[in-house]
């Protein structure tokens, strides 16, 4: 028989309202709030709403939308119709957002009014687009909108309420997330209903202990997998609240966040951590006395960022690692198990292998790919069956990230998987250097990468971002050197080390190790 009661909004939200925890706050933002009952009622008649308008199951939804309660709604809305979210980077360029608007055949964009202006023209030539949705009009007016597009909040009001979610099974596509990789078109990772109640069961619930009475502060947006699960997943899974904010989180505006609204757990990147250890204005809890908990992932975090923010803030940071495919984090320390510098151990639930080109386990201290078994993964990618193929190897997915397995258990992190490279035959992680560059005082940030010399012999370069007020001289970019001679190994020192204003990056923090690259020549 066909299973039909895993649609994932029943248990992340309706369950809450059915057991009487309705009038509980869900979703805080700087200008509203929703309780559980409120979003129910709100997400049932977006719901409504697109069937209304003829949007059909399977169909897909694009969401371009900033951190306010508007995107719950939206999206859980729209798996409640069976339409098929799709959150999307609201820093992507037009040209970007006209690739994923064809690749998907969205026939719905629900768009962020500041989002908007500069897609009119994506917009007007989109192939399959029927219905634009501008969410955050605030009740300006609509006089501005190209003729086909909405006001998200009275298409809300204006919907029939579709009162329970459509029955699915547990196994059937509910949204996608494009995951970008170093090269090539982003690829549609299509999830499943049961993954989302599988994170929050694994990781949310062994891992963090998250439960009824948390507040919940995710820096990193929903739009991206690591976002999605912090702060809408695993809130949701417990009954708990989670605080959303639309603007870009500066260290100063996160620092904010943390001081008026005192969650109890945050979640961050490795980046923005070093960036607030920096600021003057970060204290003990960051500035929330209630933090009991952090997390970092999107990048491995520098030990001395993990024990300096612990001395300075009084709360450990659980670093992990998680990808797209996978949905969230699948490796990770632990509060019982904590090692900085290292992504710990396996999430309860999911299996770890690291293997070698030939897919042969390798013995504990040698570097390999790691791949993961889990209940969490993707689908697959859609209409890219050769990367689906070389990704998901049936149950396991290749992550694409290089680790050593230490003889205690303890996974590190060594790199991507192709940004790796020889210097006189023997692996250098960038890694590592960055590591060693990070411990300099002067540091900021650190990437490196491999760079031919006179001789096509490949050496490390650095790039660098110095700390506020520090100048570049001789004198420091030599000191530079030493510090990874003395830390990493000779022969990984930097031959080159350039200061930036800043390092490229992905929307997720993840530096793009590639992109220097490509800036080489
Ligand atoms: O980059 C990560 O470590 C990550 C973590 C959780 C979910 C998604 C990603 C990419």
């Amino acid at each position: 028989s066909v299973t039909q009661d895993g649609n994932a909004v029943s248990w992340l939200l309706d369950r809450h309202v059915a057991e009487g925890r309705g009038a509980r706050a869900a979703f805080l933002d700087p200008h509203r709030s929703l309780t559980y009952a409120a979003l129910a009622e709100a997400s049932a008649r977006f719901a409504g709403a697109l069937s209304a308008a003829g949007i059909g199951r399977e169909r897909r939804m694009l969401m371009l939308m900033l951190d306010t309660v508007d995107f719950p709604v939206a999206f859980l809305g729209a798996m409640r119709a069976g339409v098929v979210p799709v959150p999307v980077n609201t820093l992507l360029t037009p040209e970007q957002v006209a690739y994923m608007l064809a690749d998907s055949r969205a026939e719905v964009l629900c768009v962020s009014a500041p989002c908007f202006a500069a897609l009119r023209d994506v917009v007007a030539a989109a192939p399959d687009l029927r219905l634009v949705l501008v969410a955050g009009l605030d009740g300006a007016p609509q006089t501005g909108l190209p003729a086909g597009a909405r006001d998200f909040a009275g298409f809300v009001a204006a919907g029939p309420a579709a009162p329970r979610p459509v029955p699915a099974s547990p196994d059937e596509v509910a949204f996608w997330l494009y995951s970008s990789g170093s090269t090539g078109a982003p690829k549609g990772a299509k999830h499943v209903h049961g993954s989302l109640r599988a994170t929050a069961e694994t990781y949310a619930s062994d891992v963090l202990g998250i439960r009824a009475g948390d507040l919940v502060y995710s820096a990193a947006k929903l739009f991206f997998a690591y976002g999605l699960g912090n702060a809408l997943t695993f809130p949701m899974s417990v009954g708990a609240t989670a605080v959303l904010l639309p603007d870009r989180p500066t260290p100063d505006a996160v620092i904010g966040v943390m001081r008026d609204r005192q969650p109890t757990i945050f979640c961050g990147v490795p980046t923005l951590y070093a960036a607030m250890l920096a600021s003057p204005a970060l204290g003990r809890g960051a500035g929330s006395e209630r933090l009991r908990l952090c997390i970092s992932a999107g990048e491995a975090l520098p030990e001395h960022v993990g024990l300096r923010w612990e001395e300075v803030v009084g709360a450990a940071i659980l670093d992990g690692i998680g990808s797209t495919e996978m949905l969230h984090i699948f490796l990770s320390n632990r509060p019982d198990l904590l090692r900085y510098g290292t992504s710990g151990v396996a999430v309860p639930g999911y299996e770890l292998r690291i293997v070698d080109e030939h897919e042969r386990e390798v013995a504990p201290g040698e570097i390999g790919e790691l791949l993961v078994r889990g209940p969490s993964a993707a689908e697959g990618y859609w209409n890219q069956r050769e990367k689906s193929r070389r990704t998901f190897l049936g149950e396991w997915t290749r992550t694409g990230d290089k680790y050593v397995r230490e003889a205690d258990g303890f996974y590190r992190y060594q790199g991507r998987a192709d940004d790796m490279f020889k210097v006189s035959g023997i692996w250098v992680s960038p890694f590592e250097v960055e590591a060693a560059l990070m411990t300099h005082p002067a540091v900021q940030e650190a990437a490196v990468v491999g760079r031919e010399d006179a001789d096509g012999l490949v050496k490390p370069m650095a790039f660098l971002v110095l700390k506020p007020g520090v100048a570049a001289d001789t004198a420091l970019l030599e000191a530079m050197k030493e510090t990874v001679k003395a830390r990493a190994g000779a022969w990984k020192y930097p031959r080159w080390v350039e200061v930036v204003e800043e390092l490229p990056k992905t929307a997720t923090g993840k530096i793009q190790r590639f992109r220097l690259r490509a800036a080489l020549g």
